[in-house]
């Protein structure tokens, strides 16, 4: 006969925290939300650790490039989504790699026989007010000059002027030289009281810009997450089909963490997979899952995972227990998986991080599933509804939203995320395509978040994670203490609050 549990499965929504001691240490500011992603030996420190306990979902709708320098800035990592070409995938995470913040490539550049003209022009296709004269009129070529529109003025000059003769020469510029630090160019900016600073290679070749516009918005991200050459840090999601392909393009492209993408974790391909990259990649981490229950973790961890994934079922956009049938209630699944996480760890000194993967939809079960044990949370709509994801913003009846779609989903394509060997097609869809309200930039969202998060680990008596993971106490609620816990009785006058 089948094993059967006869507790039922709990959601986040079901439990709450009940708050410890505070003492006048306990403020926000005080708090750190530091935490590892990848497995260490007691005493030992994670190889990754990130600033903020968030990853981004490895989802088409949810991480790209944009997005993962947008979160690396606030502290997380993004998984850039898989169910893309091999190249394209590794290219996304060249570009987050390559970005420096504050470096910024120039988007405007004119040839120095171009003409006021092409120059006003330009100005008005980008309302960029510097433009970098090169050799070829590329933003790699040999700098020339720059023109910033005190070099000119329309109204008063002959159209067909040519560049050279208004722009400000290469001889009366101030540069800096490719490899310069963000402290030094701007120090150079406030020296030579200039607006911009162009930043030139070995041969003169143009690289970069630094703005002094920019010098504040840097200081916006003090947790920004850095490898140790001062790069943003980027994972990749990989299938358990293509890896021995997929796997060298995106160590070569500089991935950092890899993860493999699946809606089933406690299977034969997950280990085969992890195997190859621990044979092939030793020094390249990776991530596994999604796993709901104390087997599932133990074989994953035994294969040699640096992370588990816990999660099936839970998903926003996710149908997968209503079409097979499988999945357990997201709480429960974290709970069982971090006991088990525990119990390995008192064993055998390695600590194994535990991510707690969809099923997010208030700022609070962020702090729940951290109380509950896991060490960061991986979120899909959360992400989708912000401007740096990749997903189209569309206005409906003069509301904006955004698209998200589930990787089962018949529009993602992702057949090899379901994939049970056989053919390669998804024979029937576990996702779905919807919408989600728009909701403005990364950081701003970000940062309200988490500030949620510190406080009530203030409430909770808690100035890191692992305090919150060993002192937090919660409690299953009742359905009618639910509804007791929103607004009630109340005539609200206005319902469109962003209290979540
Ligand atoms: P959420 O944050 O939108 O609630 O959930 C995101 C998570 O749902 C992803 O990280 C992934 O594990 C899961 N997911 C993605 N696509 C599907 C699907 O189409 C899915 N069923 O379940």
């Amino acid at each position: 006969m089948a094993k059967i549990i006869n507790e039922p499965a709990h959601t986040f929504n079901e439990y709450l925290l009940i708050p410890n001691y505070s003492d006048e240490n306990n403020i926000p500011s005080k708090v750190s939300l530091v935490t590892p992603i990848t497995k260490f030996k007691k005493g030992q420190e994670p190889k990754i650790k990130m600033n903020i306990p968030m990853v981004s979902a490895i989802m088409q709708s949810v991480s790209g490039d944009k997005l993962a320098i947008a979160l690396a800035k606030e502290g997380g990592i993004s998984f850039i989504f898989g169910a893309q070409s091999i190249e394209n995938e590794a290219r996304m995470v060249k570009n987050v790699k390559s970005y420096k913040a504050g470096f910024v490539p120039s988007d405007s550049n004119v040839k120095p026989t171009s003409t006021l003209k092409d120059v006003v022009a330009l100005k008005e296709k980008t309302n960029h007010s510097t433009i970098a004269v090169t050799s070829d009129g590329t933003n790699k070529g040999k700098l020339l000059g720059i023109i910033t529109s005190r070099d000119y003025r329309p109204s008063k000059m002959d159209l067909n002027a040519k560049v050279s003769s208004f722009m400000t020469p290469l001889n009366k510029l101030v540069v800096g030289k490719d490899g310069i630090s963000l402290n030094k160019a701007n120090d150079l900016i406030w020296d030579h009281k200039i607006n911009q600073l162009p930043i030139i290679g070995k041969n003169g070749e143009l690289k970069y810009f630094v703005f002094r516009k920019d010098y504040d918005e840097h200081k916006k991200y003090p947790n920004e997450l850095l490898d140790d050459k001062k790069r943003y840090v980027v994972g990749a999601g990989i299938n358990t089909r293509d890896y021995a392909e997929r796997v060298p393009a995106l160590v070569k492209a500089g991935v950092d963490i890899l993860c493999i993408d699946s809606s089933e974790g406690f299977t034969e391909w997950q280990k085969k997979t992890i195997k190859w990259i621990k044979k092939n990649y030793p020094n390249i981490p990776v991530g596994a899952g999604n796993v709901v229950n104390a087997e599932g973790f133990r074989f994953l961890v035994e294969a040699g995972a640096d992370f588990v994934k816990v999660g099936i079922g839970g998903g926003s956009i996710c149908i997968t227990r209503e079409t097979k049938g499988i999945g357990r209630g997201q709480a429960t699944a974290v709970i069982e998986v971090c006991k088990e996480r525990d119990k390995y760890f008192k064993k055998t000194g390695i600590y194994v991080p535990v991510c707690s993967d969809g099923g997010i939809v208030l700022d609070h079960h962020i702090t729940l599933a951290l109380a509950m044990g896991a060490d960061f949370v991986m979120l899909g709509r959360y992400f989708a509804r912000f401007d740096e994801s990749p997903s189209n913003k569309v206005n409906i009846n003069g509301t904006f939203y955004k698209e998200y779609w589930g990787e089962g989903s018949a529009r993602a394509r992702n057949w090899q995320r379901y994939d049970l060997g056989g053919e390669s097609t998804l024979k029937f869809e576990e996702g779905v395509d919807s919408y989600v309200p728009y909701a403005g930039a990364l950081h701003d969202n970000v940062v309200m978040s988490l500030e949620k998060v510190k406080s009530t680990m203030c409430n909770c008596g808690a100035l890191t994670i692992k305090e919150l993971q060993e002192n937090a106490t919660l409690t299953l609620v009742s359905s009618t203490s639910i509804v007791e816990g929103g607004a009630h009785d109340v005539i609200q006058k206005d319902k469109t609050s962003s209290f979540k």
